[in-house]
């Protein structure tokens, strides 16, 4: 079998079809480790993921295991199911045994199909079964899709790291659903999008820090501004998208008038200069829009936004 795998013609093959994978993927890398004792195999497997563009690592024996998983940070693991040091599922078991590994994708690879044994590897932690041999365009998609689906996990769900709040992906989702919710309700909602103004001449002024430093006190401004039941999350690099249930152009005017009133009298500091800074803000409502989703309201909050910025800035616009 390995003769077969190893058959040169295959390789060039396989990176002209994948090649248009690379260009379409503007994200990183996906980083693959692969656990086998089988080391011609493992090189195989290795090949055949790097020319379809990802970072593999080679692990032939356990004891390196978790220097591995804290250097390399795979996002997803091929373990090998029979080894002669440790079993591949006694490898998922000690990598689940720590809380930052609880939901990396382990996948087994063997040639074993007994189906209690099977089942019993998944028991201890594997995800997923992939059947030796197994043909290149398999192996490549099976890592693929499982490691794309772990990406928009964990951009749908965790926080972005400088302020806390949501990330794009997730309050673009969320504003869809309060949207739909607003009109089959036939209750007012409203799209907010903001974006601080000249912040480039901030970040060349004072630096990317001091710029961070603004960034954040916006998004606290607005958690304390708003109600609990509102969404909050950062657009982009210094814009922030809002959704306001159960609340109607002039409340959501009012309130965010205030917010960006309070925010120009703010003083930030940078060695010994202090300066201020301006947003402006743009606002959609689902009640002028009867048929528009979630995105199109985006779209004009973002319309409504470009017209504050034309205008001169530091303005609420509807
Ligand atoms: P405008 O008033 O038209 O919005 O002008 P602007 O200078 O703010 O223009 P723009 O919104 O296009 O500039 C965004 C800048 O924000 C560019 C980028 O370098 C900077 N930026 C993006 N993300 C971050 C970040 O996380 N931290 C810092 N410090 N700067 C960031
Ligand atoms: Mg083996
Ligand atoms: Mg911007
Ligand atoms: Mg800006």
């Amino acid at each position: 079998a390995v003769g077969y795998f190893l058959k040169p013609l295959d390789y060039p093959l396989l990176i002209t079809r994948l090649s248009h994978l690379l260009d379409r993927q503007h994200a990183a890398p996906a980083r693959v480790l692969i656990i086998d004792d089988d080391q011609l195999l493992a090189q195989h497997y290795r090949l055949v993921l790097m020319a379809a563009g990802m970072d593999v690592e080679l692990l032939n024996a356990a004891q390196e295991l978790m220097s591995a998983l804290e250097v390399f940070r795979p996002e997803l693991v091929l373990i090998d199911l029979h080894m002669p040091d440790y079993s591949g599922p006694e490898l998922a078991g000690v990598i689940r045994q720590h809380e930052q590994w609880a939901s990396l994708p382990l996948v087994y690879l063997s040639a074993e199909t007994n189906f209690e044994q099977r089942v019993s590897a998944l028991d201890r932690g594997g995800d997923d079964y992939l059947i030796k041999p197994i043909s290149n365009r398999e192996l490549v998609a099976a890592v693929r899709t499982r490691i794309d689906r772990a990406r928009q996990l964990e951009s749908l769900i965790s926080k972005d790291s400088l302020t806390g709040l949501l990330k794009h992906a997730s309050i673009k989702e969320i504003i869809e659903v309060e949207v739909a919710r607003a009109h089959r309700d036939q209750q007012p909602a409203c799209v907010v999008m903001l974006d601080i103004d000249h912040f480039k001449a901030v970040n060349d002024r004072y630096g990317h820090a001091t710029g961070d430093v603004v960034i954040l006190s916006v998004a606290t401004l607005l958690r304390q501004r708003l109600r609990k039941s509102d969404f909050l999350g950062r657009y982009g690099g210094e814009e922030f998208a809002v959704i306001l249930p159960n609340c109607d152009q002039q409340q959501a005017f009012r309130l965010m008038d205030e917010i960006r009133k309070h925010f120009s009298t703010l003083q930030f500091t940078h060695e010994n200069s202090s300066f201020q800074c301006t947003i402006s803000i743009g606002i959609a409502v689902t009640t002028d829009h009867p048929h528009a989703k979630g995105a199109d309201l985006l779209v004009l909050a973002d319309e409504a936004l470009y017209q504050a910025k034309a205008m001169g800035r530091n303005l609420v616009r509807i």
